[in-house]
């Protein structure tokens, strides 16, 4: 049994979003077009509250892109995104979001962040994403979605480590920013990952 994984596509994250990715709208198409070859189809959402920690705007003196330490954990700080039940954390309207059976939110804690939708970046709390899949029969994961220099990334490395058979879609993802992308491409397959 397969299943599609979708992170993340939603209205921030695409161009004209609080934190847009580059030509991210251009997978919308992409995604719609391969969801009925699986088994499963579920997504992810970004769902932070106001206060999230992740937000340059919740920290005095501090800007967008500038990383801080908490609790250990390197943070980098975002501009506000993806707040819970806004205009910015739906899907966008151009994607077939009838054909998801099940959504996991990640990022709901104000004082963690989550890249993997999967679990937080401390690897405390998980989304149910894992046990769904497994739970479902599910061996092999397609993962799609945005960006892929941070959610994708980390979901795919959460996903081989649960044990999935993994594949990220290149022609279904887009990074934040060149570099980090490449970078991000590198780590996955030197992982062991497949990038189709
Ligand atoms: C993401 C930064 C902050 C993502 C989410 O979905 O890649 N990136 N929150
Ligand atoms: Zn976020």
């Amino acid at each position: 049994m397969n299943a599609l994984i979708l992170i993340d596509i939603q209205n921030d994250f695409l161009p004209g979003g609080s934190l847009e990715v580059p030509n991210g709208d251009e997978i919308i198409d992409n995604v719609n077009s391969i969801m009925d070859n699986y088994n499963i189809v579920v997504a992810t959402k970004d769902w932070h509250p106001k206060n999230h920690i992740s937000f340059a705007s919740n920290h005095k003196n501090k800007k967008v892109g500038q990383k801080i330490k908490i609790n250990n954990l390197d943070q980098m700080l975002w501009p506000d995104h993806c707040i819970k039940d806004s205009k910015g954390s739906e899907f966008p309207e151009k994607l077939d979001s009838h054909k998801i059976h099940k959504i996991f939110y990640k990022g709901v804690d104000s004082n963690i962040d989550s890249y993997s939708g999967f679990y937080d970046n401390g690897k405390i709390r998980s989304t149910g994403l894992s046990n769904f899949l497994k739970k479902s029969n599910i061996n092999q994961v397609d993962i799609v979605g945005l960006a892929t220099d941070y959610c994708v990334k980390y979901s795919s490395f959460d996903a081989f480590n649960e044990g999935f058979n993994i594949n990220v879609l290149r022609f279904c993802v887009r990074g934040i920013s060149v570099e980090t992308t490449e970078t991000a491409f590198k780590e996955m397959k030197d992982m062991g990952i497949s990038i189709i």
